[in-house]
């Protein structure tokens, strides 16, 4: 058993930790203020691997995207993944949302084709969220369907493919009005299309000037901006399209620049070693907001449990540096089916949040100052000493004063929860 640990000792931890970092001219009260009233975007899709509850009448392929693994307890109905997700929300400090699919309709068994979907088949998610006093997020999918089975959605070279794919993103931005209006403020939507090709298209052009006709579309459509809130995601390969992707970086900075929607910078959608952290305050400069996929890559993997490294460290650090973090939507995007799928939506989120901790609570004053009078070894060294300073108890700080489990404690929670979805 992991140790529970006690209110006192939280609290004389943290009074320790309060002085260490005032003597830097940081104020860990702001810092864990700011980090309370900092949403993040739970993904529904790690408590089922990306497979929704659409009824499908003919076999679907994945479409550039697909969980691996085989742990048992995944969630096999809506009832069962708000189960879920409320088992991990319990475990978890903060401030949440819960971020959904279009596959993740209600249909009551009935085949309901994606360009047909309404507000009523997420009216049970609609009153959850309500009930639990979180605010939910929306995304068109554009995979795992008959008309998606060649690569091609909504750059398709045939006309009536591609429009069922407009209607059908169509659909969701409604939906997503009719939840933003219900939750009273806006729900972000984020467009991703894993359109591409595996090897060598000779035309990479055409499918780009399909592509902007369909956003084109889907964006003049007449959808309140209060309460709907557009983002563009970009990706350099997947799974079945190593060599193309039609939604390529610059293609949504370019589109991005030009029109409405906001860029979404997914962390894994880039070359192996590139990081999006210097990619921040570039966006920014020229962007009012920016939607997050916080998430890990691995090799060809865009979607491994986030954890509390560098990538999410330096991430942070710039946005807060910035003072971007009220611009910044934050979402969650990973999907392991290998492991316990709470501890996976738990471990991922608790390192976001550290992560964002980690980053308010910067002497970023002090390390300014060495900076700009050119002392680069005053700098070094006081991000250096940085590291270990007592992050861990500001951190349990915020877990107490949650309601949320501090330290380790968790870690039996999510284990026992095995029992309870053993047996689906
Ligand atoms: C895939 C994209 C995308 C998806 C979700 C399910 O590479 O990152 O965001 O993970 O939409
Ligand atoms: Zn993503």
């Amino acid at each position: 058993m992991f140790p529970t640990l006690s209110k006192d000792m939280v609290e004389r931890r943290y009074a320790d930790a309060k002085l260490v970092y005032a003597a830097l001219g940081v104020d860990t009260d702001a810092a864990l203020a700011q980090l309370k009233k900092t949403p993040i975007s739970l993904h529904c899709w790690q408590g089922d691997d990306v497979g929704g509850f659409e009824v499908h009448e003919d076999a679907v392929a994945g479409g550039g995207i697909m969980a691996t693994g085989n742990y048992p307890g995944a969630a096999r109905t809506a009832d069962q993944l708000r189960t879920d997700a409320e088992k991990a929300f319990s475990l978890i400090p903060g401030t949440l949302r819960f971020n959904l699919h279009a596959i993740y309709a209600e249909t009551d068994g009935q085949v309901v084709d994606r360009d047909q979907l309404e507000p009523k088949h997420f009216a049970n998610w609609m009153a959850w969220a309500k009930k639990l006093g979180i605010c939910l997020d929306f995304n068109p999918t554009f995979f795992a369907h008959p008309l998606a089975n060649d690569g091609y959605t909504l750059s398709h070279a045939d006309t009536e493919t591609r429009k069922f794919w407009v209607r059908h993103d169509i659909a969701c931005r409604r939906i997503a009005e009719a939840m933003g209006r219900s939750q009273g403020s806006a729900c972000v939507v984020n467009h991703w299309i894993p359109d591409g090709a595996k090897d060598q298209p000779v035309d990479r052009w055409a499918p780009r000037k399909r592509l902007v006709e369909s956003l084109d579309e889907i964006f003049a459509a007449n959808i309140d901006g209060t309460y709907c809130k557009d983002a563009v995601e970009c990706k350099l390969f997947g799974i079945g399209s190593e060599d193309y992707v039609v939604g390529s970086h610059e293609f949504y900075m370019c589109y991005a620049m030009t029109h409405e929607p906001m860029i979404c910078l997914d962390m894994g959608h880039f070359h192996p070693t590139e990081t999006i952290h210097d990619k921040i305050s570039s966006v920014l400069t020229f962007q009012d907001e920016l939607l997050l996929h916080v998430s890990r890559g691995i090799r060809w993997d865009s979607d491994h449990v986030v954890i509390l490294n560098d990538d999410i460290r330096c991430l942070f650090q710039q946005i807060v540096r910035g003072n971007a973090l009220s611009c910044t939507n934050i979402a969650l995007d990973f999907f392991d089916a290998s492991i316990n799928r709470i501890g996976a939506w738990v471990v991922g989120t608790r390192a976001t949040q550290k992560g964002i901790l980690a980053a308010l609570l910067e002497p970023t004053a002090q390390l300014i100052e060495f900076e700009n009078a050119g002392n680069g070894a005053g700098k070094l060294a006081l991000l250096e000493e940085c590291k270990t300073l007592p992050l861990g108890a500001v951190w349990d700080m915020f877990c107490l004063d949650s309601g949320a489990p501090a330290g380790t404690a968790w870690i039996n929670d999510m284990l026992d929860y095995d029992n309870v979805v053993a047996k689906r």
